[in-house]
């Protein structure tokens, strides 16, 4: 049985938590407390450690996933649990002030999990339709990022089926990295 554990991370309110209660098959672990930023984000609860789900995808993967927080007091949790990933979802809300910039902002603080095995970019809360929209995301990170080869998806994180599509994405990427490796480094010169 392979095991991947898979980090999502990205900006307070984007839907990390929702994410993971959406896709988990256990009761989810959460670490939420009452939200002192409602000028930045109007919700009542915020994640002040991390958020742990699991899945089993077909009959072999078993995924662990976890949440970090979004705000960025609570990043010593990002640098603990960013060690354990081989993988992550960027979950960015369209509907956020300079949600572009903030995706770049955000890829940069976790480029590492790029390294580690792969990246899947999900915009959210583009029902609400005041967001740039999902061109703006790949056309920022093909000019600004072109080394972050990372498929962008439009997703609303409280509905399974599009988190598993995305989770499924994000898995068959690292595999296929995974077995690309060892042809690439037998090919180094
Ligand atoms: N309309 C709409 N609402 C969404 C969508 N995705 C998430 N939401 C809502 O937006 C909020 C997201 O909150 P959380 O899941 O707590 O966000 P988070 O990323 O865990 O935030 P922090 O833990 O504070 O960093 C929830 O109220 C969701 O129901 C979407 O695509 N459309
Ligand atoms: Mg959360």
């Amino acid at each position: 049985m392979a095991e991947h554990v898979i980090l999502f991370a990205g900006p307070m309110g984007a839907g990390k938590t929702t994410a993971i209660r959406s896709l988990s098959e256990i009761d989810v672990v959460s670490t939420e407390a009452a939200n002192s930023e409602r000028h930045v984000v109007d919700k009542a609860t915020t994640t002040v450690a991390l958020d742990y789900g699991e899945i089993t995808l077909g009959a072999e993967d078993k995924v662990r996933l976890y949440g970090v927080p979004g705000q960025k007091r609570f990043d010593f949790m990002w640098s603990i649990l960013k060690k354990r990933a081989r993988g992550m979802i960027m979950l960015i809300n369209d509907d956020a002030p300079d949600a572009v910039q903030t995706m770049i902002d955000y890829l940069d603080d976790f480029s590492e999990l790029y390294d580690q095995g792969g990246v899947v970019i999900g915009v959210s809360r583009t029902d609400l339709g005041v967001g740039p929209g999902l061109q703006a995301y790949t056309a920022a990170l093909a000019e600004q990022r072109p080394q972050f080869i990372a498929p962008v998806f439009g997703v609303d994180p409280r509905d399974e089926n599009h988190m598993r599509t995305v989770l499924m994405t994000l898995i068959a990427n690292i595999e296929m990295r995974a077995m690309l490796a060892p042809a690439a480094e037998a090919a180094a010169p």
